[in-house]
């Protein structure tokens, strides 16, 4: 009503205890301290292979086999992509299958660890479980200025399941890509091959077929505040030189990117990729990113390594800039607020979070089977 003061509302929201009905993203909101993020410890290891099937073991894990020092790459990234590429079919949503199959084969390992359950009723202990590039999304959202996202939560057996849904526009920039953009998405991949190999002393077999079918994924635990997390992440390469061969620090995450040549173009740099970069890396624990700068014809000559713990300090001194502080305090409202709304222990039922930029973060109530992404296997498996 026009007449209620704020804090009426607030009286009787409380009264009533439902629910907020958004969540405010502005950066101010969470410029706090940093919270406490607990050091992710792997739990175990899947891959994909080249058919996008499951194998419960590090099959595709690859080694990072860079140039020796001293020469300077000059990694060709088209090469390869008329003749040597097989790309995995988009169009299958494959939700948390891979993660819940994880889940499902490893009972014992996360039953043996749940000694000290205190929010969560089964043996899973978790409060959240989901992937990592979901959390990224999150994380950056108080800084993101172009795309929105939809989170799909169900909660089952105490534990909150997320799982994204493509949003309209996403899916229309996908299925109107353009040339030019799918052949840059290639050569993300093609810079893989360039740099891993699939033995620990092994070279990359460059002239090899890039199948993004394949993939080696990281399942780790953490906590956010008081959120317990599982969430899984695929990983590039593990440095088999590195000091500490203990996961995650043995870990390298490979990006490319644009030559900078401008100051202009190192701003914006800074401002909308090495937050995305730094997300992606800090949520896992990887300590290391390797970059290829590109030039226009998609040759990367200069590798450049960056130390996630040091992005922060790197971008510390420009001007509106990000502070990692601000997404981790978004991301635990963000759970919370999950756990405020989604009330309603149901696999069927799904709790549709949703974003766009300049929004508040607002949510809907489904019991849509099509929406529905707990499969049944998994339901069934875990209810017996
Ligand atoms: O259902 C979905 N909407 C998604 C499923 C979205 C994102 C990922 N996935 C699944 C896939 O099964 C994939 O195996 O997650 C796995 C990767 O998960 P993630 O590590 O949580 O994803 P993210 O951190 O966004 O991406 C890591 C890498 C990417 O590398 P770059 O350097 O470009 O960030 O995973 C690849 C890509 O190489 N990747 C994907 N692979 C398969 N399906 C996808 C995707 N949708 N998105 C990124
Ligand atoms: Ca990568």
């Amino acid at each position: 009503r026009k007449g209620d003061t704020r804090q009426e509302e607030a009286v009787k929201r409380r009264q009533t205890a439902s629910p907020p009905t958004t969540l405010q993203v502005q950066e101010n909101l969470y410029d706090a301290a940093f919270p406490f993020y607990k050091q992710p410890l792997e739990m175990g290891r899947f891959s994909l292979d080249a058919t996008r099937s499951f194998f419960n073991d590090s099959r595709q894990l690859r080694y990072y086999s860079p140039p020796p020092p001293g020469d300077s790459p000059q990694f060709d990234l088209r090469d390869g992509y008329r003749d040597r590429y097989v790309k995995r079919d988009e169009s299958i949503k494959e939700r948390l299958d891979h993660l819940l199959q994880w889940i499902l084969l490893n009972q014992g390992l996360l039953k043996a660890g749940a000694a000290s359950s205190e929010t969560t009723s089964s043996w899973l202990n978790k409060d959240f479980v989901t992937w990592r590039g979901h959390l990224t999304k999150v994380l950056t959202t108080p800084y993101e200025k172009q795309e929105g996202w939809l989170l799909a939560v169900t909660l089952f057996q105490g534990t909150y399941y997320i799982s994204e849904v493509e949003t309209e526009a996403a899916r229309r920039q996908r299925e109107e890509r353009t040339a030019a953009q799918e052949e840059l998405m290639y050569m993300g991949y093609k810079f893989e091959q360039y740099l891993c190999a699939a033995t620990s002393e092994g070279i990359p077999d460059t002239g090899g077929v890039v199948n993004t079918n394949e993939a080696f994924c990281t399942v780790v635990q953490t906590k956010l505040n008081g959120h317990s997390l599982l969430f899984a992440g695929e990983v590039d390469c593990a440095d088999s030189k590195h000091r500490s061969q203990k996961a995650p620090d043995c870990y390298v995450e490979l990006k490319t990117s644009k030559e900078i040549y401008s100051a202009n173009q190192q701003r914006s740099f800074n401002r909308y990729k090495l937050i995305k970069w730094w997300a992606q890396s800090f949520l896992p624990g990887v300590p290391r990113i390797v970059a290829g700068f590109r030039d226009e014809e998609g040759t990367v000559a200069s590798l450049k390594t960056f130390e996630t713990m040091k992005i922060s300090h790197m971008i510390r001194g420009d001007w509106n800039s990000w502070k990692p502080a601000v997404c981790m305090n978004f991301c635990n409202a963000f759970l919370s607020f999950v756990k405020k709304v989604a009330t309603q222990d149901d696999p069927r039922l799904v709790y549709l979070f949703s974003w766009e930029p300049g929004s508040d973060v607002s949510y809907s109530k489904h019991k849509d089977p099509t929406l529905a992404f707990l499969p049944a296997w998994y339901v069934s498996s875990i209810t017996e």
